[in-house]
This record gives structure tokens, sequence and C-alpha cells, in this order.
């Protein structure tokens, strides 16, 4: 088994006092450090990615003029509109300071047109960079954490299990934005019925 960690959107914009900010989403920094730690004692990668969105991002209810938090349809896609959010070049953008180094950083949602929840796929199907990465490392297991429960980590878990990949999900190193309060909750018992095992760190064995 070839592991690898994969850590989804810490970056500051979702982490407190940022534009789409995930309430104690500072909570998971030190889960996710010891993880790091870990990865790295064992020489396994240590990979994240960033949602990266250009100024003119159509997520964005400031530029489809939608209202923040409600749905609506961008390009024949269900969308919610969200406040303006990890854009390209911005310190939102960035990871959260505190985060210790990773080894690899995946970049999506740069299609103006389109969202990427996943770290693998955008909405429309368009592939990131995880996937070849992974190949090439020959990692067949990942170890997921990061921001938001409910949506990137969601999505990025889906995918990881519908590409075969045998997937953990560290329950403490995630953190989600219910816009309804069970969303995160509903998020993970679909990701376990999908065959990702949920866990708290103090279970990991790696
Ligand atoms: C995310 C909303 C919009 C996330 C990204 O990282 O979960 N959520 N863009
Ligand atoms: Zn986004």
């Amino acid at each position: 088994m070839n592991k690898a960690l994969l850590i989804v959107d810490v970056q500051n914009d979702f982490c407190e006092g940022g534009s789409l900010e995930v309430k104690n989403s500072s909570n998971i920094i030190p889960v996710i450090n010891k993880l790091i730690d870990k990865f790295k004692q064992r020489s396994y990668p240590v990979i994240a990615t960033k949602d990266w969105h250009p100024s003119n991002h159509r997520s964005f209810a400031s530029v489809s003029g939608g209202k923040i938090g409600e749905l609506g349809v961008l390009n024949g896609i269900p969308q919610i509109w969200w406040p303006d959010h990890c854009i390209q070049g911005t310190p939102g953008a960035e990871l959260h300071p505190d985060l210790k180094p990773v080894d690899t950083i995946i970049h999506k949602g740069s299609d103006p047109e389109v969202d990427s929840y996943s770290g693998f796929f955008s909405a429309s199907g368009q592939p990131t960079n995880l996937e070849d990465l992974l190949k090439k490392q020959e990692i067949d297991t990942l170890y997921i954490v990061g921001l938001a429960t409910d949506y990137c980590v969601k999505f990025t878990v889906l995918d990881a299990l519908s590409l075969g990949y045998k997937v953990f999900v560290v329950k403490d190193g995630c953190q989600g934005v219910n816009l309804n309060s069970e969303d995160s909750e509903l998020a993970l018992s679909k990701m376990k019925k999908k065959g990702a095992v949920i866990l708290p760190s103090t279970k990991l064995e790696i």
C-alpha cells in the first residue's frame, strides 16, 4: 500500500477572518500538522489542494449577480453563489500560515466559467493534475483532511472513491461550512456509504 496525505483547501479565506470563513477551522490545523509530521517521517507524500479562482469567477455572487448562499445555475450546472474567495495571488488564497510545508500543491477552480469543489475534476469533468501525480507515485490509499467537509472535502473524497482509491477521512482534521446545520454530518454519512473510512486522528495507524 502506498499512502499519501491530501489536505483540501486549508486557505486563509476559508479560515477564521477569511471571506468564506468556516467556523472553528483553526482547530484542524494542529491535527493536520501532526499528520504532516507522521507522513513526512515515513517519506509518504503530502499534497495540498488550493481553490484558485480568477477574480471574475462565476461562482462569485458579485460576478453572477446571485445572492450569497443561494442556489442558482451556472452553465447548466447547479451552483451556490459564494462571496469572492481564494482569488489567485491574493493572501486569501494562501495556505494558512500555521500549516507546515507540503510537498505539492494542486490548483483547481481556475476556469472562470466552472466551479471545482473536487481536487480531481471540475464540475464539468475537467481533470486537475492530481490523478496523474498519484499515479506517478503509485499511490493507492489516501488520507483526506481539510475544508470544507460539506463541499470540497466531500467531492474530493467521492471522486477518489470512484477512481478506486482506498480513502480514510480524518474527522477532526476536517471542518464544514454548514449552510444547514447538518450538512457536515450528512456529507460524512454519504462518504461512508460510498466506502470511505471515517475515523478520528487518535485512531489513525499509518
Ligand atoms: C469551497 C465553497 C466554494 C471549499 C470552495 O473549499 O469547500 N467551498 N469554493
Ligand atoms: Zn471556490
